[in-house]
């Protein structure tokens, strides 16, 4: 290791000379320590350059800072936010009327009309329904684009109910299927009380029609996976207080079925457990491990099953288990009061705060005894496991 500078020992004739000399290079030193510290540090440790004066000041000995420039800052004056103005009356009476005499010159009494911008280019396009003559009446929609008129023109089909069969004006305009074009969505009822849904979108030439459902037991929009995209969701008739829904998802080019499960039709509690039927007991076994209602899912077992485990130790196989939907239902066998049934099972589990989902193929054998039909004994395969990213 090197002797420090200051520990040398020196002849005593050069001690004074030397000792001034040191110190002035020990001053020095000190100066440039304070100015270019030996750790690098990102802030300089120099005092902060004076602010703005226009008097040129005297170079700092050590200033990494720029000098400040001496250009008045210029005032910038406040940003007013837009305050939204509702349009005045005049105006909305002269759209409201522009719209009549469109729909006149195309020869159209609408049920309602909205302005709305339905093929993506700048301009608004009106879009309406009416109802057309015939027994029952059909409901037709159109859109009015300058001088132009499109029909919004329902499948073709031996059993043409148009977009619904009364008058109805729920429509909604947006871009369902999260694919950048913009839909136009309009909902009706047929006589014999079913909902109809159809989809029409602007290929370029004509309002295409993307998809139509129907549903005897109602049709719900809703996004369970989180992709923006809304599923569609077709209810078939109810069985007593159960409801048959198949769930269609957008999968680029088609509203594909991709999953189907059986629901409560009405969302009331408390909810009575059908037994009548071996699906209706499979159903309602999975319906009420989703509802939680843990006592009444044992109860659909049957005295065999019940005896083979406690409740205790049965409730806490399920500890972890946040829903579970069964579909795909399906009697493959039946001997007087034995049954054997199919299906598919989807079950979410919280496992250590991930949602982890679990598509299972379960098969039961069912008994039919006096209070209904109860599961026996069953086998459960699981098909397909992954974490699931959104969990509404
Ligand atoms: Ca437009
Ligand atoms: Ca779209
Ligand atoms: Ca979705």
């Amino acid at each position: 290791m090197p002797e420090s500078p200051f520990s040398v020992r020196l002849p005593c004739t050069r001690c004074a000379g030397l000792a001034g000399h040191l110190l002035f290079l020990f001053v020095t030193a000190l100066v440039l320590a304070s100015c270019y510290p030996f750790s690098p540090s990102l802030a300089p440790t120099c005092p902060p350059a004076v602010p703005v004066t226009c008097t040129p000041a005297l170079p700092p000995l050590c200033s990494p800072a720029p000098p400040l420039p001496c250009t008045p800052v210029p005032s910038i004056p406040p940003t007013v936010a837009p305050t939204p103005r509702p349009p005045e009356p005049a105006a909305i009476q002269t759209t409201v009327e522009a719209g009549v005499s469109y729909a006149a010159r195309a020869g159209i009494q609408p049920l309602c009309m909205r302005q709305e911008n339905t093929d993506g280019d700048p301009d608004l396009e009106w879009l309406g329904l009416y109802l057309s003559s015939g027994e029952p009446p059909r409901l037709q929609g159109f859109v009015l684009d300058g001088l132009n008129r499109h029909d919004l023109i329902p499948p073709e089909s031996e059993e043409n109910k148009g977009l619904g069969e009364f008058p109805a004006c729920k429509l909604e305009v947006r871009d369902l299927n999260a694919d950048g074009r913009t839909e136009i969505v309009i909902w009706g009822h047929t006589q014999a009380g079913a909902t109809l849904l159809h989809i029409f979108v602007w290929d370029g030439e004509r309002y295409a029609l993307l998809a139509g459902f129907e549903g005897k037991g109602g049709i719900r929009l809703e996004n369970r996976d989180g992709d923006l995209a809304d599923e569609v969701v077709v209810r078939w008739r109810p069985e007593g207080g159960l409801v048959w829904e198949v769930i269609y998802t957008w999968d680029g080019t088609h509203y594909a079925w991709t999953w189907d499960r059986y629901a409560w039709f009405y969302l009331d509690r408390p909810h009575a457990y059908p037994d009548d039927t071996p699906v209706h007991a499979l159903a309602s076994f999975y319906l009420a491990l989703t509802d939680r209602n843990l006592p009444a899912a044992y109860r659909m077992l049957s005295p065999a099953a019940r005896s083979a485990r406690t409740y205790e130790d049965w409730a806490l196989g399920f500890a972890s288990t946040l829903r579970v939907e069964v579909g795909a239902v399906r009697v493959t066998a039946r001997e007087g009061d034995r049954a054997t049934v199919a299906a598919q099972v989807r079950a979410l589990d919280n496992v250590d705060g991930r949602i982890i989902a679990t598509v299972y193929a379960v098969e039961w054998q069912m008994v039919y005894l006096e209070e209904g039909w109860r599961l026996d004994w069953g086998t459960a395969e699981p098909l397909e496991r992954w974490e699931v990213r959104y969990y509404p």
